[in-house]
């Protein structure tokens, strides 16, 4: 059987840091007097923490030196781990331990594709750092999803072809970037949203095992 790889992006799909991403940035934008609604949010999934302000600066038309930029990108980032300080496994998002342990059983190979620079504290206090056979996060690529970087590492890490990895992404950048990679992308969230993925679950909930052995052969 050809060995195949079960890649997980962080936020959103392992843990519902989303929302923590959502209010810090939400406080940047209020003190710009940038409107900044959900919607918008869904444009930073995924996204670098560079790249997420200059959107927001683009939403707001707001003009910024690099020094106010580099004071921003700060402020958010303390915001951010401040949510964390007090995060354990509660924080896991619904059926993803059981599908995590469920590819442990069957000897699967499991990876971290993550755009976010706090990936590995986040996987240390919810207590799921070693389901991961390779962890990639944002301190090892430079291209932003949706390059696909961030999976190919992995894949190449646990010595798979990019074909044979499955992504699991809550992220249209993510999506794009699995796609474009040439891998399995599975959409975690809504349907129109997602609509480029391969296939789309609201959550894990909703994937069951039969769905998981079919990837695996
Ligand atoms: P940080 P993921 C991404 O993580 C988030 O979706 C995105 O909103 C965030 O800006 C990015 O990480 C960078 O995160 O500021 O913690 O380095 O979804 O790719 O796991
Ligand atoms: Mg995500």
């Amino acid at each position: 059987m050809t060995s195949k790889a079960f890649i997980f992006d962080l936020d959103g799909v392992i843990v519902d840091t989303a929302k923590y991403h959502y209010f810090a940035w939400r406080k940047i934008a209020d003190q710009l007097g940038i409107d900044f609604t959900h919607e918008h949010n869904e444009l930073l999934k995924g996204v670098s923490r560079v790249r997420s302000l200059d959107i927001i600066l683009e939403l707001g038309k707001v003009d910024a030196s690099q020094e106010d930029k580099n004071k921003w990108l700060i402020q958010k980032n303390e915001d951010y781990l401040s949510y964390l300080v007090d995060m354990d496994a509660s924080e896991i998002l619904p059926g993803v331990l059981p599908i995590l342990k469920f590819l442990k059983e069957q000897n699967q190979l499991i990876a971290l594709g993550s755009a976010s620079k706090n990936a590995r504290p986040i996987l240390e206090k919810t207590g799921t750092l070693t389901f991961f056979d390779a962890i990639v996060d944002g301190n090892d690529v430079t291209n932003a999803k949706p390059d696909p970087e961030v999976f190919l590492i992995a894949a190449q890490l646990l010595n798979v072809k990019p074909e044979n990895a499955i992504v699991f992404e809550d992220s249209v950048a993510g999506i794009q970037a699995a796609n474009i990679g040439r891998m399995t992308s599975v959409g975690i969230g809504s349907k129109s949203t997602l609509h480029e993925a391969k296939y789309i679950f609201q959550d894990f909930t909703q994937i069951n095992t039969s769905f998981i052995e079919d990837l695996i052969r």
